[in-house]
């Protein structure tokens, strides 16, 4: 009985194998799918700050445990080396030096032009309910804000059925959440006023006035309004009801996201999940005090990773995760000494933040954009590491195409179809990779192009946390794969690919 079993049993379960995989297969090949989409967008990660790239000193098991169910990417790119032009990328399609789009102040307008067509507007033209939990940083109103109304324009007016916001960043004013656009928790007798110039009479008090008030010590740039112990960039008064406590920010924003995701409809959602850590004030809660080896820098690594556990549990709690695309990334590269005296630099130990690649935030080398980058679909995408060269402003492009959607001329303009690689069902990526800092760089295959500036004045607050931004007079050519430091100009080795990266450069700038 025992034999006959055994011999009839393994056609069958070749059959049953063969059935199965031709279901996956005609899935791979329906492009009408409709998934939910779940954009986790980490702040200042470093390619090397998880454990699957290489992280001493910290345990990042849920972001492992992503990449190991989906794909992870050793050559994908933020589209700038800081906040503010990334987010502006992602969300357009469009390079930000298209639009000047630089770090924004707390009270900056609203940098996205309202007639333009997003990534949310599109999704929400699809039939998608899109939502936004967390940093902002990308302007609110038109400048002379009332934050006691309803400021706008903002994530609505770009797309956006619902937004939690930090409004600009942890280190900057005003220190509230927004809940679709008005303060959350507020007190009408209670308004708040925000002053990026001066200090406001009867404000709160500087940390430059009230160094004995703060937890954590800053440098020059971030010592004015104190609220909960930690002085910030701009000064602000009112309000005191709606300050958030810096240690609860991911435990309020893991309930935002909760709640978003268990408010499933018929229609599927498009959540940007975009964090706060692990940007300074870097100030873990008590329950991951201690986590890491680093001290906070690492503590918060930790704290991100519980969130990201988290939203995997609140999609799989809801059925949902074998319809809903997760992509996990960083607006840009990592830094230790951002401003707060947080001992990054001291702590990091044998941890290299940017894994094997030179650069930091702000920087024109590969590790001020060269970010961790994870898709993962349940039962869609077979698990693989991939070297293919994205972009995260072609995401734009490769959502319209998973979704069938023909782009008009004019909407996303700098973004570029990829899916099959993001989808890891290619292994080659972009031809060309535009790197925006505070100089260009273009990626073409291995080589990388930093294209020379005429004034190379590093400022003064670069300066003073001897963060090298990649400034040069001369042209820069390296060949990542034998010299992924950077250290070897080649420029003169090789006039013509010099010359062809040079042009192709040039091109898009002036595209
Ligand atoms: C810089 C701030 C820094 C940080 C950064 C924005 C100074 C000297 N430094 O201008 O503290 O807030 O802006 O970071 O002001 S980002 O990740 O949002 O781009
Ligand atoms: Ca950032």
């Amino acid at each position: 009985m025992k034999i006959i079993y055994i011999k009839y049993a393994y056609p069958l379960f070749s059959l049953l194998i063969f059935l199965g995989s031709s279901v996956i297969s005609a899935q791979s090949a329906d492009r009408s799918v409709k998934p939910n989409i779940v954009l986790i967008y980490i702040d200042d990660l470093g390619y090397g700050d998880i454990g699957v790239n290489g992280a001493i000193g910290v345990k990042t098991p849920n972001i492992d445990q992503l990449a190991e169910n989906g794909i992870n990417f050793s050559d994908a790119h933020s589209s700038a080396a800081t906040c503010t032009p990334s987010r502006y990328s992602i969300l357009t399609g469009s390079y930000a030096f298209r639009n000047n789009a630089e770090i924004l102040e707390g009270d900056a307008p609203l940098i996205i032009d309202t007639e333009m067509k997003t990534l949310p507007d599109m999704l929400k033209s699809a039939g998608y309910k899109t939502g936004i939990v967390g940093k902002w940083h990308l302007g609110l109103g038109r400048g002379q804000v009332d934050w006691n109304e309803r400021v706008s324009p903002g994530p609505a007016e770009v797309g956006f059925d619902y937004s939690f916001l930090i409004p600009a960043t942890g280190d900057r004013v005003p220190t509230v959440f927004l809940e679709n656009q008005k303060i959350f928790n507020l007190n009408p007798n209670d308004p708040l006023i925000v002053d990026y110039k001066k200090q406001i009479p009867e404000g709160y008090p500087a940390g430059r006035d009230h160094p004995e008030l703060l937890k954590q010590h800053t440098d020059n740039y971030h010592l004015s309004a104190i609220t909960n112990g930690i002085s910030r960039i701009g000064f602000m008064k009112g309000a005191e009801e709606a300050l958030w406590i810096d240690e609860e920010i991911p435990f309020v924003l893991d309930a935002k996201v909760e709640e978003f995701i268990n408010g499933k409809s018929e229609n599927p959602f498009f959540l940007f999940y975009s964090f706060h850590d692990i940007h300074q004030p870097r100030t873990p809660n008590i329950e991951f005090v201690e986590s890491s080896s680093m001290g906070p820098r690492g503590d918060v690594i930790a704290q991100m990773d519980w969130s990201v556990g988290k939203v995997i549990e609140h999609l799989e709690k809801n059925g949902l995760l074998e319809e809903t695309m997760i992509i996990f990334t960083s607006d840009n590269g990592p830094i230790l000494d951002d401003g707060y005296l947080d001992y990054a630099e001291e702590l990091v130990g044998e941890h290299k933040p940017g894994g094997k690649f030179k650069g930091t935030k702000y920087s024109i080398f590969e590790a001020g954009t060269r970010v961790p980058t994870i898709v993962s679909w349940k039962d869609r995408i077979s698990p693989a590491t991939s070297d293919a060269l994205l972009s995260q402003v072609d995401l734009y492009a490769s959502i319209a195409s998973l979704l069938n959607i023909e782009l008009e001329p004019a909407d996303a303009p700098d973004s570029e179809n990829h899916l099959d690689s993001w989808l890891g069902e290619k292994e080659s990526g972009r031809k060309y990779l535009l790197e925006e800092a505070y100089a260009y760089g273009l990626r073409m295959d291995s080589w990388k192009y930093i294209h020379p500036k005429k004034d190379i004045t590093v400022p003064a607050w670069l300066r003073n946390k001897k963060i090298d931004p990649g400034f040069f007079d001369q042209p820069q050519l390296f060949d990542l794969s034998k010299d992924p430091w950077e250290s070897k100009n080649l420029a003169e080795d090789h006039p013509e690919i010099l010359e062809k990266m040079k042009n192709q450069l040039l091109k898009v700038l002036n595209k």
